[in-house]
């Protein structure tokens, strides 16, 4: 074994995004790309030298080729311990777990979340923190500036680790240690939820459908709700992790996951079901005949903390990323907890989590999640419903329509115009950001716009400025519309429109989602020169 110094020139294109740095897997292969990329991470994260590093990855297709080279550059790099998942699966917020249970100085992650994977998808390595969380911008920044100077790597030529059994190895003069993630994960959700309560709702008759889309959550979901809670086997779906995620698409929406949507509208549908992304941090939660939008979730969540063990002394406070509904404003407001609203991405949660200002935050991308990780959490999302449901003893469905009932219900939805060239991606928010100082006052159809600007994020704890994190343009009523660009896609641009209206009578709350919200998807498209600018007439994604 030694250690082997490789010379190498920079790629200009590393510049992590929303999660971390995603690209065609075929960038990744390339000779060197990878190598920069994690040699950016050890310059700008010292800490690592001589500390513990938590390693793994999603599975998809290029998983374990890239962890046995971050091994191979770990041990060249001065890392004294990489706790490595067995099979390199690793969930994101079993990665967070696992940095805060070992005091690791960080983790490196192999993710691209939702999007596709297999030799013609796409792949991601994202660094959480030594809190757990997904490294804040300025650490991005330094990993982007690094990558740019880069003109060397230090990499050992030991050869593969196996990962296939638990235990420990030695590369060079580090400790190498293969461990189950599944076990400390589930340890940890035990300590969170009723898991008798919940074994006595299923007992009762009750039926769920979990679905991993042959992605990450697989075992976690299986250990979880089948070996510890009981629900009977099989009532995990696709639970096999696969490289390509049998070409599926990795995403729980109800664009993704038409076949899970028409079942749960039958009157046979189980009573619960959910669904979870490529490294199982997202979620999607469905009923018998009701589809809750994340919005949502999180505001009933929230409304109903004390219920579940884990919020039993209550909430000191909540954050919603900006896009997300205003629907968990209306539950602190009436509550009397503080809210946040913060740039869309989990790392801005990160210090309020630390804080203890907040202790449950979402997006409405289907991410939900609490401060047991600094990550969002499907699994524990889905634990949480469950024990919900089996403290109130209601369906999903009355629990939706009795929070509407109390709060009124916020109709939302998000239009995602994708592959748009970059020039035309950039032309609709530079549009829409010259229209901010004129269109107070306007009326707009039957809308009349209250506000507008871009958002800008100041971070309570630290102090540090996020700029142009997306247009918002607010309405009297409480209707609103927001535009950004994506930050997660891997080509040209998609351009995201987050459409929301408040409905406080109980007579609206059974319309259709788009039906109400026709009228500002009209407004929106006008107002971001869609169809002018791409021809575009029509979203391509609507969740
Ligand atoms: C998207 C979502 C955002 C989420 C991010 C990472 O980002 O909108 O809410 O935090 O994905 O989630 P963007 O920039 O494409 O809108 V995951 O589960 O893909 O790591
Ligand atoms: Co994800």
């Amino acid at each position: 074994m030694s250690r082997l110094i490789i010379p190498t020139t920079p790629f200009t294109d590393q510049k992590p995004g929303t999660s971390g740095l995603r690209k065609r897997v075929g960038m990744f292969c390339q000779p060197h790309y990878l190598e920069n990329f994690v040699q950016a991470i050890f310059a700008a994260v010292p800490a690592l030298q001589g500390n513990t590093l938590v390693l793994g990855g999603d599975g998809r297709f290029h998983n374990e080729v890239a962890l046995q080279t971050i091994l191979r550059m770990a041990a060249a790099n001065g890392v004294a311990r990489v706790i490595v998942a067995r099979h390199g699966l690793l969930s994101t917020p079993a990665a967070s777990h696992l940095i805060r249970l070992h005091g690791a100085a960080g983790g490196i992650i192999l993710s691209a979340s939702h999007n596709p994977g297999g030799p013609d998808g796409d792949f991601g390595i994202k660094f959480n923190a030594a809190n757990g969380g997904p490294a804040p911008e300025a650490l991005t920044d330094a990993m982007y500036r690094a990558a740019c100077a880069l003109h060397e790597y230090a990499i050992s030529d030991a050869a593969d680790i196996d990962l296939s059994q638990l235990g420990s190895h030695h590369i060079e003069s580090t400790q190498i240690e293969v461990v189950d993630p599944v076990a400390d994960y589930a340890t940890l959700m035990q300590q969170l939820f009723d898991f008798d309560a919940i074994r006595d709702w299923l007992r009762s008759g009750h039926r769920v459908r979990l679905d991993a889309l042959h992605a990450v959550g697989g075992p976690y979901a299986v250990h979880l709700f089948e070996d510890l809670l009981g629900a009977p086997l099989g009532s995990v779906r696709n639970a096999a992790p696969q490289p390509d995620f049998a070409g599926g698409h990795p995403d729980p929406n109800p664009a993704s996951c038409p076949e899970m949507i028409a079942q749960m509208l039958r009157d046979d549908a189980p009573d619960f079901a959910a669904a979870f992304d490529g490294d199982a941090d997202r979620n999607m939660v469905l009923g018998r005949h009701c589809v809750v939008t994340p919005s949502d979730s999180l505001a009933i969540l929230a409304a109903n903390a004390r219920l579940l063990p884990q919020f039993r002394d209550g909430l000191p406070g909540v954050a919603r990323s900006m896009p997300t509904s205003q629907a968990v404003d209306a539950v602190a407001r009436t509550e009397g907890f503080d809210w946040y609203e913060t740039p869309t991405g989990w790392k801005y949660f990160g210090n309020l989590l630390d804080a203890g200002r907040i202790a449950l935050c979402g997006e409405e991308s289907y991410g939900t999640g609490a401060a047991h990780v600094r990550e969002k959490d499907g699994i524990w999302a889905a634990l949480a419903w469950l024990n919900l449901l089996a403290a109130k003893r209601q369906s999903v469905a009355d629990i939706v329509t009795a929070h509407w009932a109390r709060f009124g219900r916020h109709a939302y939805s998000r239009h995602d115009y994708e592959g748009l060239s970059l020039e035309h991606g950039d032309a609709m928010l530079a549009r829409l950001r010259g229209q901010i100082a004129t269109l107070p006052g306007q009326q707009l159809g039957d809308l009349r716009v209250q506000a507008a600007d871009d958002f800008a994020y100041t971070d309570p704890m630290d102090g540090s400025v996020s700029q142009r994190q997306g247009v918002r343009v607010l309405f009297e009523g409480g209707a609103r519309a927001v535009f950004r660009l994506s930050g997660t896609g891997t080509e040209g641009a998609t351009l995201r429109v987050y459409l929301e209206r408040y409905l406080a009578d109980p007579a609206q709350h059974g319309l259709a989602t788009q039906q109400a919200l026709a009228p500002l998807v009209a407004v929106a498209g006008e107002l971001a020169g869609i169809a002018a600018i791409s021809g575009r007439t029509a979203a391509d994604v609507v969740t």
